[in-house]
């Protein structure tokens, strides 16, 4: 058993390859990438990368190997949309969902019955190591539709042997209703919407620290160390985090355990390499790089090598909690959402920490890229509390002053930073879009 923040987690390790020693799990881990290798060899992508490169079962001797074959790219889904990656007749083919991108249509991910099973099996083993109880009743409020939020946590808490609630997003006060009436002691949403929750709840008269929650497992889009802070703070509650990506199989590529120092990897079922984006180079140990996804062991659409956009750091000392699998850092950005403002590359999840650093702010921020003429210019707005705002001038330029500073020290860029009223901007029921590039075609 581990106290976290005091609240007392019993250690249960659902399944034994969670704590393989390394040899075990690495030889584990080749028999399954022989076994992909030669499910993948019809898919007309991986058929043509393979004959180029010689690439057959036998081939792979170590696990080395796997660096001579190809990387998948979403670009490559959207080639071959809708289903091109397929390795099983449509026929065997149990659910589909989808993934929303920037360019409207979305890419389709596909499940046979025994891909559902496997997905709801790992949702539970980071439930579980995060605390989840047979006994517990779980609001989840993440859509329900392609998205993969939704569905699979509902189906790993369902796992588990928990009470699901699927209230799916929107309606916030009817939420807050939901769990106080049922008295639900597990939240499951994106970090951004629990902060909608709490702020909804004050909004109503309700403290949200008198809520019946006391875990919560959010994933589904970047989030720091100091907003768990401050949830926790908010909602009295005890906050883990999971990731995951709908081309993978959707939440449960990784998670938290109680020691949440990073998020176990289940790397019996995934290979997770972390790369330089540039030269496509594993980073050092321990060093920030790309991560890129081999699905092992999915049955419909195993993806190789796919190239997630995701930046974060691999750890594989093995942990105190008995896991012996590699673990993730936080998601610190994406390749793709990185800002490049007057050459220095800034991260959203930097300006984010460093408005929290700042005693008064709120974590409702947008940011804003445009270039009026020739050079960038960066816009940071963030709501402060209301007894922050005030009628003397002085006082916010100070305010003002100190964050432009903060942004600068975490990000290395200076930004001109506007002060907004509470609730004066965007609330978000899924994934938060905080970032606006007027630089871009089209936004
Ligand atoms: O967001 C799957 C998911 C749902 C994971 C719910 C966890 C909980 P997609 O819609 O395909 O799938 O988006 C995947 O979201 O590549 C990351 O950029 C981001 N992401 C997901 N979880 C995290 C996290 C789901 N814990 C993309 N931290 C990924 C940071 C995350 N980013």
């Amino acid at each position: 058993m581990f106290t976290v923040q005091s609240a007392p987690i019993d250690n249960v390790i659902r399944d034994r390859e969670e704590s393989l020693p390394r040899d075990q799990l690495e030889a584990l881990q080749l028999t399954r990438l022989r076994d992909v290798v030669a499910r993948v060899a019809h898919v007309p992508f991986y058929r043509e990368a393979f004959e180029l490169r010689g690439i057959t079962p036998k081939s792979m001797r170590s696990l080395d190997d796997l660096r001579r074959l190809p990387f998948t790219t979403k670009d490559d889904l959207r080639r071959h949309h809708p289903l091109g990656f397929l390795t099983v007749p449509r026929d065997q083919l149990a659910r589909i969902h989808g993934s929303s991108g920037t360019t409207g249509k979305p890419t389709f991910v596909a499940y046979t019955a025994n891909d559902l099973q496997l997905w709801s099996d790992l949702c539970a083993r980071f439930l579980i190591a995060g605390g989840l109880k047979p006994q517990h009743t779980v609001h989840v409020a993440f859509g329900y539709g392609l998205f993969t939020g939704g569905f699979g946590l509902h189906y790993g808490i369902e796992n588990v042997g928990a009470a699901v609630v699927p209230a799916a997003s929107g309606n916030t006060r009817r939420q807050i209703e939901i769990i106080q009436d049922l008295g639900s002691e597990v939240l499951i949403c994106t970090p951004s919407y629990a902060l909608t929750i709490a702020e909804t709840a004050r909004e109503l008269g309700i403290d949200p620290r008198s809520l019946p929650l006391r875990f919560a497992h959010f994933g589904g889009e970047p989030w720091t160390e100091e907003m768990r802070q401050q949830i926790e703070a908010d909602m009295d509650i005890l906050a883990f985090n999971n990731y995951g990506l709908s081309e993978v199989i959707g939440p449960g590529v990784s998670g938290e355990c109680a020691l949440r120092d990073g998020m176990h990897i289940q790397e019996d079922h995934f290979i997770v390499e972390c790369l330089d984006p540039d030269t496509l180079d594993p980073v050092p140990e321990g060093e920030e790089g790309e991560l890129v996804i081999t699905a092992l062991t999915k049955e419909a659409m195993p993806l190789l090598r796919y190239r997630t956009r995701d930046i974060a750091r691999l750890n594989r000392e093995p942990c105190a909690c008995g896991r012996a699998t590699a673990r993730m850092s936080r998601v610190t950005g994406r390749t793709d959402d990185m800002l490049i403002i007057r050459g220095v590359n800034v991260f959203p999840s930097q300006i984010e920490e460093a408005l929290l650093r700042v005693e008064g702010t709120t974590p409702h921020y947008m940011i804003e890229v445009e270039r009026p003429a020739t050079l960038d210019q960066l816009t940071v707005r963030v709501e402060v509390l209301p007894e922050l705002l005030s009628d003397r001038m002085d006082r916010m330029q100070r305010l003002r002053d100190r964050i432009g500073k903060e942004i600068l020290t975490v990000a290395g860029i200076r930004a001109s930073v506007e002060l907004a009223a509470p609730r004066t901007l965007e609330r978000f029921v899924g994934k938060a879009r905080r970032v606006v590039d007027k630089r871009k075609p089209g936004q």
